[in-house]
């Protein structure tokens, strides 16, 4: 809240405008009715043409000022509550953008965009619509019962008697349609959910058949939404009627005893027929308030699901001197390092040396800890237990900034942005050298398919990559960690999708980038024989480690994977010699 009203608070100078002008322009409403009662009774009654023409002068020159500035009102509060609503917006991406790994796997995707587009525009009405209508009501309701108190107190008190009446009612009908309102905003939530996912999963949902079914789940919220609409629609309607009645009774009441005024001659009929304009000044307000509560309240519940957010620490962020080295040899060490994901245990004690410049492969079943076991490097995330070391210099000590600019990853599961080509693979670099870029897309071997398209790295392509092929993907993911030109390389199964041929001459290319330290994770033994040090993984723990002639020696787990991987051709080439 307190960050809401100091936005709000920058923004003063457009809502004073906007204050400004509304004041004005009530100032301005209030004397319609005094000009039609004064019309009644001088020019009407009294025959006073020349009053006629000055007051309707006036009557039209008060319509015009209304409108002007109606217009500038609005104005004023609409920039003003959008530039706050911008700034929120902006602070909400900026602090979304800093939080850990770990919050990304507790919430989802959904619940976030809601906080950044349904919640801000909850706020949004209430400080804009919301703001604005509150004074203006107040204020006519403020200016209105001094008026009528003024022309005639006892009429005035029979007036104001019924408004209590009239609000417990509107609250009564505000309550229910308020609650339709929560109900219609669960529920799209709810068939958003359902139509995004199916939009997102189409080519799954087509290739398991589901159509029909996801078609039927569909139709089911669909006329659920329906349903609560119209029930929005019958509270809606039962809405009216009464406050119609009540307010139309107030009428009859002012109007019978202001009669009887008129007629025994305490009061002239202009004065009347001003009074009952007056009186919708009242009414107004009373009916506003009930639409005003139920913003505000929105907007109360928006405010406080966005402080929960803002409320969220990273889990990962710099220690409090971190150390900022100038340069990284990539000397990664890992020290009895264990790590857990919510009390479940996923690596266990786990020791390696991985010297500058040299390769480290993992091997291993899934769910064995492999990517865990990376993810400790950047930090994505911290270990439980134990260290790991850049350097001599615990990643925990070292500034994120130069740790993360140091460590390029090739994520398991490949996201690009729907976006050129180039820019997808500058993504993590800024403004890189030519020849750089060119060596990475080479080194990748993304030359090879991007000049056949004839846009060439400009190529536009879809979310997550659409319109490429997984290899595809894989290989501009890998030409995005390249460009970094970082010490310490990580590819996360990043060539399961390549076919061996490539997978080979990428292979090459990294052998010839000197002094980048590589952890691979791979299935394949063809991607991992090359390496100074192989792990073969198996839960959360090291079960063998050596070079490829010394896994094989050992005849364990490594050499049984080898042994499978190559079956078909040992037994044709033994077919061969036979
Ligand atoms: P892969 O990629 O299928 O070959 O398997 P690995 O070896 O990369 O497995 P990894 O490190 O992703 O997962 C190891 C274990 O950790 C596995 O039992 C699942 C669990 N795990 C992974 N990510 C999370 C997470 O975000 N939250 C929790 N609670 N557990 C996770
Ligand atoms: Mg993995």
């Amino acid at each position: 809240m307190k960050r809401l009203i100091k936005l709000i608070r920058k923004q003063w100078l457009g809502y004073l405008f906007g204050i400004l002008t509304l004041l004005t322009s009530i100032v301005l409403d209030m004397y319609n009715p005094y000009f039609v009662g004064e019309i009644i009774d001088r020019s009407i009654i009294g025959g006073e043409l020349g009053y006629l023409r000055i007051a309707l002068l006036a009557l039209a020159g008060i319509t015009l000022g209304r409108a002007v500035l109606g217009y500038t009102k609005e104005l004023s509060f609409d920039i003003a509550s959008s530039k706050v609503i911008v700034d929120l917006r902006k602070k909400m991406f900026d602090h979304i953008q800093k939080l850990s790994f770990s919050f990304f796997d507790e919430n989802n995707t959904g619940e976030l965009m809601s906080r950044i587009k349904e919640d801000t525009e909850n706020i949004m009405n209430a400080i804009c619509y919301g703001i604005m209508l509150f004074l203006e009501q107040i204020i006519y309701f403020i200016i209105a019962t001094v008026i009528l108190l003024t022309i005639n107190w006892k009429l005035a008190l029979i007036s104001l008697v019924t408004m209590p009446v009239i609000e417990y009612v509107v609250f009564r009908l505000e309550r229910s349609v308020g609650k339709t309102y929560e109900k219609i905003s669960d529920q799209r939530a709810v068939l958003n959910t359902t139509a995004q996912q199916n939009i997102a999963g189409v080519r799954v949902v087509k290739a398991f058949g589901r159509e029909k079914y996801e078609i039927q789940k569909f139709l089911r919220q669909n006329e659920e939404n329906y349903k609560i609409n119209y029930e929005q629609a019958q509270a809606m309607a039962r809405y009216n009627p009464p406050i119609e009645f009540l307010s139309n009774l107030v009428l009859v009441l002012v109007v019978s005893v202001g009669g009887y005024y008129v007629i025994g001659g305490d009061m002239s009929l202009g004065t009347l027929v001003a009074f009952s304009n007056y009186i919708y000044m009242l009414i107004w307000p009373m009916r506003m308030m009930g639409w005003l509560t139920n913003v505000l309240a929105q907007c109360m519940a928006s405010v406080k699901k966005i402080d929960k957010l803002f409320e969220e620490e990273p889990s990962i962020r710099n220690c409090d001197a971190p150390i900022k080295p100038e340069r990284l040899e990539g000397h990664v060490e890992f020290r009895n390092v264990s790590f857990e994901y919510a009390g479940t245990n996923v690596l266990e004690k786990i020791d390696i040396d991985a010297k500058p410049g040299s390769t480290i492969a993992i091997m291993g079943m899934t769910g064995a800890g492999k990517s865990s076991l990376v993810n400790l490097i950047g930090r994505y995330y911290d270990c439980s237990s134990g260290q790991v070391m850049i350097d001599g210099v615990d990643v925990r000590e070292m500034d994120l900034t130069v740790l993360r600019k140091n460590v390029s990853a090739v994520m398991q599961d490949t996201f690009l942005f729907s976006d050129t080509i180039e820019d997808n693979i500058k993504f993590g670099a800024g403004e890189v050298p030519e020849e750089v870029f060119k060596a990475a897309c080479s080194d990748a071997m993304v030359d090879e398919f991007v000049s056949q398209m004839p846009e060439g790295y400009q190529t536009v392509i879809g979310e997550r990559g659409m319109g490429l092929s997984g290899g595809q993907k894989q290989r501009i993911s890998i030409a995005r960690a390249l460009v970094r030109d970082a010490r310490v390389l990580i590819m996360d199964d990043s060539t399961s999708a390549l076919d061996m041929e490539t997978e080979y001459a990428i292979q090459k290319a990294m052998e010839k980038r000197k002094g980048i330290t590589c952890f691979i994770i791979a299935h394949r033994v063809s991607a991992v024989k090359n390496a100074d040090e192989i792990l073969y993984f198996q839960d959360g723990r090291i079960a063998e480690r050596g070079t490829h002639s010394e896994l094989l020696r050992l005849r364990g787990r490594y050499y049984d994977t080898y042994c499978e991987q190559y079956r078909d051709y040992v037994e044709a080439l033994e077919k061969e010699v036979v």
